[in-house]
């Protein structure tokens, strides 16, 4: 049996203000693209389908187009999807009825009732059945009205293991899981990047250790951005389909493609790679050389420059942001940038002339400007500018 595993879409996502919905609809076409190639029994998607609790209109009709896509093939494959941290259950839970004739198998909430269990969705192939259970993303208090009195205010870990626990797992059958929590294994903790950074708990609290998993031949997780195995080769975060922070330049991001043998294998991996129209990285050296490194190939990617002159110029800013297009973030690593950072601990973001006038009126005059002295700023910078060029 061979599935395809996905998580961390989130559709909807903006990367500094940028609209990453060309670049997410991109690689849905190449998984897509890969469903018909490679004609996987199912495709898992394991939480955060979209960016946020409330997503755009448009967020919906991107991820309504890409599931019409996947079901449009024949013979139909089954998607299953479970709810992550950054999904509305009562909103990602639309239609699912109705999505269910059409094999598109949703769980967005944890067993809150003494006769609930997890969803659970049987697909079979020449070795027998293959069990895949939906957990979707819980909070130990999801699950309270099912523990009893003495466990409440439990652990995450407790709580899954709890959760799990009450399945009557075959433990001769094959067993996979779809999960989306911070799993870790011992004393080793996955990597993590800028873009999950608000969803994990200081601390570690939602740590789980992955022994909760011993039942399961595959654990499909979701939650973390980049692709990983955790201890066992069948304890795996897939990663997102795109890069969503910088950090992430050096991730190859890819469908995970898990073949499951008999009972009792290794499944085998293989990653089917995606790319967006841009690409997602960093920019280190002088003025010079980055504007010289722009071709017509890379200047409309997503960049976060630091320029290392020692000499700073009028308006880097704009002589960047000419050639590139996709302009991030901004910084100078000079001995200026870096005697300041000694002195105040703080890095100093570098500012258009317009920008750092108006901190500067603000620090000195205690209030924003007026409409009139504006327009006067605007026009002495915009004549400097002229006399620059
Ligand atoms: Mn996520």
């Amino acid at each position: 049996m061979k599935f395809f595993h996905l998580s961390d879409l989130h559709i909807g996502k903006c990367l500094n203000g940028y609209s990453l919905k060309e670049n997410q609809e991109e690689v849905f076409r190449q998984i897509v693209e890969a469903a018909r190639q490679y004609r996987p029994d199912a495709i898992l998607i394991c939480g955060d389908v979209y960016d946020k609790s409330v997503p755009a209109a448009e967020a919906y009709t991107v991820f309504d187009h890409f599931l019409s896509e996947l079901a449009g093939i024949e013979p139909s494959i089954p998607v299953l999807i479970i709810a992550g941290n950054h999904d509305s259950p009562e909103r990602l839970n639309y239609a699912s009825a109705f999505l269910e004739r059409h094999h598109i198998y949703l769980s967005v909430l944890p067993p809150e009732r003494e006769e609930e269990y997890l969803k659970k969705i049987v697909l079979t192939d020449e070795y027998g059945p293959v069990n895949f259970y939906l957990l979707p993303f819980l909070k130990p208090g999801y699950v309270r009205g099912l523990m009893a009195e003495e466990r409440a205010g439990c652990t995450y870990e407790e709580a899954v293991s709890f959760v799990l626990k009450r399945e009557k797992i075959d433990r001769e059958e094959r067993n996979v899981l779809l999960s989306h929590q911070f799993y870790i294994s011992g004393e080793d903790r996955p990597q993590v990047c800028d873009s999950e950074q608000p969803s994990l708990t200081v601390g570690g609290l939602d740590e789980i250790d992955i022994r909760v998993l011993e039942d399961f031949d595959y654990a499909a997780l979701g939650h973390l951005h980049g692709a990983q195995r955790v201890g066992r080769e069948s304890v795996r975060y897939c990663g997102s389909p795109y890069k969503y922070s910088v950090s992430e330049e050096r991730h190859e991001k890819a469908v995970t493609l898990v073949t499951l043998g008999e009972k009792g294998k290794e499944p085998e991996i293989q990653y089917l790679p995606l790319h967006g129209l841009q690409d997602v990285r960093r920019e280190r050296g002088t003025l010079e050389e980055i504007l010289r490194r722009g071709t017509e190939e890379t200047r409309h990617d997503f960049v976060s420059v630091t320029v290392t002159d020692e000499r700073e110029s009028f308006a880097m800013r704009e002589q960047l942001e000419e050639v590139y297009d996709h302009l991030l973030e901004f910084h100078m690593d000079n001995d200026r940038v870096r005697k300041t950072l000694e002195e105040t601990g703080e890095e100093i973001p570098v500012l258009r002339p317009y920008e750092a006038f108006c901190q500067f009126y603000q620090a000195v005059r205690h209030g924003a400007m007026s409409e009139e002295e504006e327009a006067v700023m605007k026009k002495i910078i915009e004549e400097a500018k002229e006399e620059d060029a």
